[in-house]
């Protein structure tokens, strides 16, 4: 999983390298430091605008960042019973909080993202990701690790829980597994919704279908939804949902989806009926194979 920037550099491009590919964009590094987790990395490129790596691996970019966050944020909100309370784990760069802040039945929002330096980078450097997420009144961050954040919420504390991590590597890495969906789960409200990042069906693929096969067995369902974000590995990328009650996130509520959806570059109704449809087979096939004893 680890990414390096390191072999064989090209002058003037930032590549993300994987499993003998590169993920490059044509610009240069405006700044980077080591925080107490990861190496940071803010870079300006010519096709995408600022965009932000950590540990050599693509976050977002200014261009491009709309494939990402509306995907994972709007069939939660648009499918939860309620959306008073949302809770986000990670998400430092702001982009995943100002597109739940558009909701505007959103009254409380807690962000717990764990690099601080990653938080003061984004608003320094990449300001149009957050928007006005940073000075809503309904905002509230942490910069705290959102592991034990959600193994101390009350139950029932939330109506949606968000994670936006980076890679299961680093500091990401405890937010793909059993204990912490399990959390994820207890802390949700009937009617509660949780969504993921669930890496790619191609470049992570046991990865992605170890981590929907896991969030099935917590919720007794789960539902990836496959888009594309063209700076991550593959391009081809996948987000999963699953809910205290069923597939609610299936059926956006009209009401939400009309208010959000002529702001949105990619997401709407129609795109994601297509986009949950769009299981590769072999993954579909994968996921529903009975597990070895
Ligand atoms: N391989 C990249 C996975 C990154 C997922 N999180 C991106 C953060 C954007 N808010």
């Amino acid at each position: 999983m680890a990414a390096s920037a390191k072999p064989t550099p090209t002058p003037g491009w930032i590549d993300e390298i994987f499993d003998g590919v590169r993920y490059g964009l044509a610009g240069r590094v405006i700044a980077e430091q080591q925080s107490p987790f990861q190496t940071v990395t803010i870079i300006e490129s010519e096709r995408y605008g600022k965009g932000l790596l950590l540990d050599g691996c693509w976050m977002t970019a200014e261009r491009q960042e709309r494939h990402y966050h509306e995907c994972l944020v709007h069939p939660a909100l648009c499918g939860a019973e309620r959306i008073e309370r949302v809770l986000v784990i990670g998400g430092g760069d702001g982009g995943t909080a100002r597109e739940c802040l558009r909701h505007s039945g959103v009254q409380h929002l807690d962000m717990v993202e764990i690099d601080g330096l990653v938080v003061e980078w984004s608003q320094r450097h990449l300001a149009a990701i957050g928007g006005g997420c940073w000075s809503d009144p309904r905002f509230h961050l942490t910069v705290g690790d959102g592991i034990a954040w959600a193994a101390n919420a009350p139950d029932g504390s939330y109506d949606v829980v968000i994670v936006d991590g980076s890679d299961p590597a680093g500091p990401a890495e405890g937010l793909f597994n059993r204990a912490f969906f399990e959390q994820c789960r207890r802390i949700l409200r009937p009617g509660g919704v949780f969504a993921t990042q669930s890496e790619s069906p191609e470049a992570f693929r046991q990865v992605h279908i170890d981590t929907v096969t896991v969030i099935r067995e917590v919720f007794g369902h789960a539902d990836p939804l496959y888009g594309w974000v063209p700076m991550y590995p593959s391009g081809w990328w996948s987000w999963t949902f699953a809910a205290t009650d069923g597939r609610r996130y299936l059926q956006p509520d009209p009401e939400r989806a009309a208010a959000v959806v002529r702001g949105c570059e990619i997401w709407s109704p129609r795109w994601q009926r297509g986009a949950f449809d769009a299981i590769p087979a072999a993954i579909e096939r994968s996921l529903n194979a009975p597990s070895a004893p």
